[in-house]
């Protein structure tokens, strides 16, 4: 009987770290698009599992996996991964944080600053050839600078936003559930509750983890609270925002934009309604999408394969 662990990959992983796994593993990999959901049968004859998306892993799924000692998610935020379940089966659960902060918190500025400054609605009218003359009355903006931001969900991430912001000589709300006084002395940033910085925040981004507590943390009451020129960016999970609620505020114009990097579901169907207001920009979960960010992200997540598959402590751990 071959002693080398079976592995999982549920996405496309660069062909040099797959080459490394097979020195030792045997290694399946979905390729294509039409990756369907990790099943239980799937799942079963596993020793290891490497997680690149958000499809759910349930305790049912684990029941079925008795050799199955890692999953390694190639991500920080694992929702998606019943890691209760697999604590109580001795399954080891791996994440990768921190390595991807400042690239989620560079989208999260890109998606501020294009939803503030009109960048996709300008880029539409141009490429439809309706640019035929200079008229110095379209597409205002909201000035960036200098404004104040409210950041929801002050971890590694909501940190990184932070520094950006002071580049742009905003003034830093931010809430959290236990409060940062060392991140307020070092960033010169305020903690406030979850209404007060709604009501007084030009910008608000989120960056919570997905979690009961969280889900439609932002709905119609606190659409209702923001200032009617305020710009709302999630770029944590789709389910922190009640779609339903976002789309009627959107639509009567109860705020001035929005900007989701992550939608409810994923992907979110290409007749959903969100989709059909100017007011509303949806980019396919790029936080961390970036050639450098994504590399070491799989890198993270094949350490913590390998350790676990060889009964060695994770690197990168959930349950640290
Ligand atoms: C990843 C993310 O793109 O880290 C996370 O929690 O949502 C993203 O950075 C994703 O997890 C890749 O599977």
């Amino acid at each position: 009987m071959s002693n080398r662990s079976k592995v999982f990959i549920t996405r496309p992983i660069p062909d040099e770290i797959v080459a490394e796994l097979r020195e030792t593993c045997d290694v399946e990999m979905w390729h294509t698009s039409a990756v369907s959901a990790p099943t239980a049968e799937k799942i079963g004859p596993l020793d290891g599992l490497m997680t690149y998306g958000h499809e759910l892993i349930t305790d049912e799924m684990m029941a079925a996996a008795p050799d199955l000692k890692v999953i390694a998610n190639v991500g920080v935020g694992y929702d998606h991964i019943d890691a209760e379940a697999a604590r109580a089966r001795g399954i080891e659960v791996g994440n990768t944080p921190g390595v991807l902060s400042d690239a989620t918190a560079d989208m999260t500025f890109a998606l501020l600053l294009a939803a503030a400054r009109n960048v996709v609605p300008g880029n539409r009218l141009v490429q439809a050839g309706d640019w035929q003359y200079y008229d110095p009355n379209i597409l205002w903006g909201q000035d960036v600078h200098g404004s104040t931001l409210g950041i929801v969900g002050m971890g590694r991430i909501g940190h990184a936003v932070a520094k950006r912001a002071l580049g742009f000589d905003m003034k830093v709300l931010y809430n959290k559930r236990t409060r940062r006084p060392d991140w307020e002395a070092e960033l010169g940033i305020e903690y406030a509750e979850l209404d007060d910085l709604l009501a007084r925040s030009d910008f608000v981004t989120l960056h919570p983890p997905m979690s009961d507590e969280t889900r439609h943390l932002i709905g119609t009451r606190e659409l209702g609270l923001m200032k009617s020129r305020a710009v709302l960016v999630n770029i944590a999970r789709g389910g922190v925002v009640d779609h339903d609620a976002l789309y009627e505020a959107m639509r009567v114009g109860k705020i001035t934009a929005v900007a989701l990097d992550v939608t409810e579901p994923e992907p979110i169907p290409a007749d959903h309604p969100l989709l059909t207001l100017d007011n509303v920009l949806v980019v396919p979960h790029l936080g961390s999408a970036t050639v450098q960010t994504r590399t070491k992200m799989v890198q993270m997540a094949r350490d913590n394969l390998l350790a676990g598959l060889n009964g060695r402590p994770l690197p990168y751990s959930v349950f640290q």
